[in-house]
């Protein structure tokens, strides 16, 4: 039987049946015993419900008062005698408030399965762990399993605009339904969270950096408060973007300077009104002085002094304030790649405990592939989160499949040498460099109303991934690659390796026929279709010219000691390697370096006819995702199939338009024909 037709709605939680392991399940579930009355109690048990009843084809009783063979026990020592009596305090006490433990036990002779934490929302983590385990056919009965998320804050960031629209979003109009609420909830919202609460996501900011004043009125927090209690069993916490200048749009002062008395009361004021409503607010997120954003360099102050307004406002509620990295003024160096650490690394010391910098994982714009962003391990004494992307802005949108694991993989996995070698990203993330302060990583994820959420069904892999990775940012893209496809897809398994193997390779694909050996940005305002001759924007720095400088001499930009001094930004064994002509991985060499057109490459070619072998082999490996996936016909469900493949077919033709345009324009410089593919 053909699988049956799906829409991509449940997205990683369809609880289909898992194949041959079925058996064996049904003979360790047979019933289902979960403590507690809080309403994480109440959606954990419906969720256990709804999963077994399609997992294993058959509910499964529950059964409040006798253990018997077979029973799952789910519960905290504070709501269960028996996970009390099991005696596990030295193993709790390990795991903190969001951890978990997952064990194949007896208890009263009867071989069990027990989830043990804390509090309810470890026991909702523990659950969805489970049910992943099912879902992706893993043996159940001999588990023994101790889980604590690396990082404590573990947000989404949406670009959503109060009239719904969504900026750089590729899948439909806004999720949140400003006209119905605060009355009408939308069934999508407990979707939402079921989904960052199973891959433990605990928060999401829902409005646009670029924060219109008005999602902080009285009438709008309203509608928030409604999302949020919503969200709230789930652990997912309400984080705002505020605009800086709201004390004068919103409040009709004069300024919004952060060191004025009426600025700073009506701060305070906004805050107590927003925990009147959400008592267990998030906190702020800001961009500011940024992209033609109010802040406190409008008024002549600090970052640290708007960061330390805010956090103060919101510090007698324990609330965060986030703080963005993403400021690049001309005024601060000629090299946008230089500009925010410039900036930062002078306030480190300044900013308020809860206060901590969200630095995107490179140091231009999310594109195809950067260096990681040298203030990662730079600042010693702020917190710094990672700010991910996964809605693809500048990789195919939501066209291109493109999995972003083994992007976020190796930008977690690049050593800082912050503290010697070993400093990687994912452990300057975890506070390994300074134990005790705020961790944290967000990602601007942007789902919107298409009934598959994400634009592309490929795309729900990269949401899916970032909530992993920020739970562990030391998993690797392929395992999750492969639980994603086994839950989303199929678990047979020869079909699971052919998608993972798509899904593995498709970012250098997109790498090879868009940007290779450390090209950037070149695209226009839509961020999607190549625009190398792009040389007028609103601001140089807008422009492809500025980033590639390709002439009859050569192309790159010369960011070594030598040029502008960038790689001095980084820790001295990172710097040497970067500067290092020979050292410097060929992946970013014009990041760093300028080369000349036969600058002969560690393959012993020339640089010119390396680049086109590059978009030639993007192009062939495009050709190959859409022709292996034709192979899957029959195995994945025929609307998914399809719509998978619609796309697929716009990626060959836009990878070979990337080809022939930047290749066409490129030869206009180097003067050289493109070389036969051998
Ligand atoms: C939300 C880039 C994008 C903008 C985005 C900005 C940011 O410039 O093109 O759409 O603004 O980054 O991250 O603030």
């Amino acid at each position: 039987m053909p699988p049956m037709e799906e829409d991509g709605y449940k997205l990683w939680l369809r609880y289909a049946p898992p194949g041959d392991e079925i058996k064996n399940y049904r003979k360790t579930l047979r019933q289902i015993r979960v403590s507690g009355t809080s309403a994480t109690a109440g959606v954990l048990r419906e969720e256990l419900g709804r999963a077994m009843a399609t997992l294993l084809g058959t509910s499964v009783p529950s059964n409040d008062q006798v253990t018997q063979d077979g029973t799952l026990v789910v519960g905290t020592p504070a709501n269960s005698t028996l996970i009390r009596d099991l005696n596990w305090e030295m193993d709790l006490s390990a795991i903190g408030d969001q951890g978990f433990i997952i064990r194949s036990v007896a208890i009263e002779n009867h071989p069990v399965t027990v989830i043990a934490a804390n509090t309810d929302i470890g026991t909702l983590y523990g659950t969805f762990h489970f049910l992943r385990l099912l879902q992706t056919g893993q043996p159940i009965n001999r588990l023994d399993i101790t889980e604590r998320p690396a990082l404590q804050l573990r947000l989404m960031n949406h670009w959503d605009n109060p009239d719904g629209t969504i900026e750089r979003g590729y899948a439909g109009r806004s999720l949140w339904q400003w006209d119905e609420l605060p009355d009408k909830l939308s069934p999508r919202y407990a979707d939402y969270a079921r989904a960052c609460a199973s891959i433990g996501i605990n928060g999401a900011v829902i409005n646009n950096v670029n924060a219109d004043p008005r999602m902080l009125a009285t009438d709008h927090l309203r509608k928030v408060a409604a999302l949020a209690a919503v969200w709230r069993p789930y652990g997912v916490r309400m984080y705002l973007c505020a605009n800086f200048a709201a004390p004068v749009h919103l409040g009709g002062l004069a300024t919004a300077d952060p060191l004025d008395k009426n600025v700073v009361d009506w701060w305070k004021a906004k805050a107590d009104e927003i925990y009147g409503l959400i008592p267990d607010f998030g906190g702020f997120l800001v961009k500011a002085n940024s992209e033609g954003q109010p802040g406190p360099k409008t008024y002549g102050r600090t970052h640290a002094d708007g960061a330390n307004l805010l956090a103060d406002a919101l510090a007698p509620h324990q609330g965060n304030i986030i703080w963005r990295a993403f400021v690049y003024d001309e005024d601060v160096d000629p090299d946008r790649a230089k500009r925010a650490y410039i900036e930062f690394t002078k306030l480190d010391g300044q900013f308020r405990s809860n206060v901590a910098i969200q630095v995107k994982n490179g140091a231009i714009d999310f594109q195809p592939r950067e260096p990681f962003h040298p203030l990662f391990g730079a600042m010693k004494q702020t917190p710094v989160f990672a700010e991910i992307q996964a809605t693809q802005e500048y990789l195919g949108q939501a066209k291109h499949l493109v999995y972003l694991g083994t992007l976020w993989q190796e930008f977690l996995e690049s050593d800082t040498c912050a503290k010697g070698a070993g400093s990687t990203v994912s452990k300057v993330l975890a506070g390994e460099m300074q134990p005790g302060q705020l961790t944290g990583m967000v990602s601007v994820t942007n789902p919107g109303l298409d009934t598959n959420w994400c634009g592309h069904h490929f795309s729900q892999a990269n949401w899916y991934a970032f909530g992993r990775l920020a739970w562990n940012p030391q998993l690797p893209a392929e395992k999750i690659a492969e639980e994603w496809t086994r839950m989303t897809f199929t678990n047979a398994a020869q079909t699971v390796r052919v998608i993972r193997g798509m899904m593995m390779g498709s970012r250098e694909t997109y790498v090879n026929y868009t940007m290779p050996l450390g090209l950037h940005h070149m695209i226009g305002g839509n961020h999607y279709a190549p625009q190398p001759w792009n040389d007028r924007a609103p601001r140089p720095d807008w422009t492809a010219v500025y980033y590639h400088k390709a002439s009859a001499e050569g192309i790159g930009y010369d960011r070594t000691k030598q040029g502008d001094r960038a790689v001095e930004q980084y820790f001295p064994p990172i710097c040497k390697m970067f500067d290092d002509l020979k050292r410097c991985p060929e992946m970013y060499l014009l990041w760093f370096h300028r080369c000349a057109w036969d600058y002969r490459m560690k393959s012993g070619n020339l640089l010119w006819d390396e680049l086109c072998l590059k978009y030639g082999e993007g192009v062939k490996q495009a050709a190959e995702l859409q022709r292996i996936w034709q192979s899957l016909a029959g195995k994945i469900d025929a609307r998914r199939h399809q719509e998978v493949a619609d796309r697929l077919a716009i990626q060959v033709a836009d990878a070979t338009k990337w080809r022939e345009q930047i290749l066409a324009y490129f030869g206009g410089f180097s003067k050289r024909p493109v070389p036969k593919p051998s």
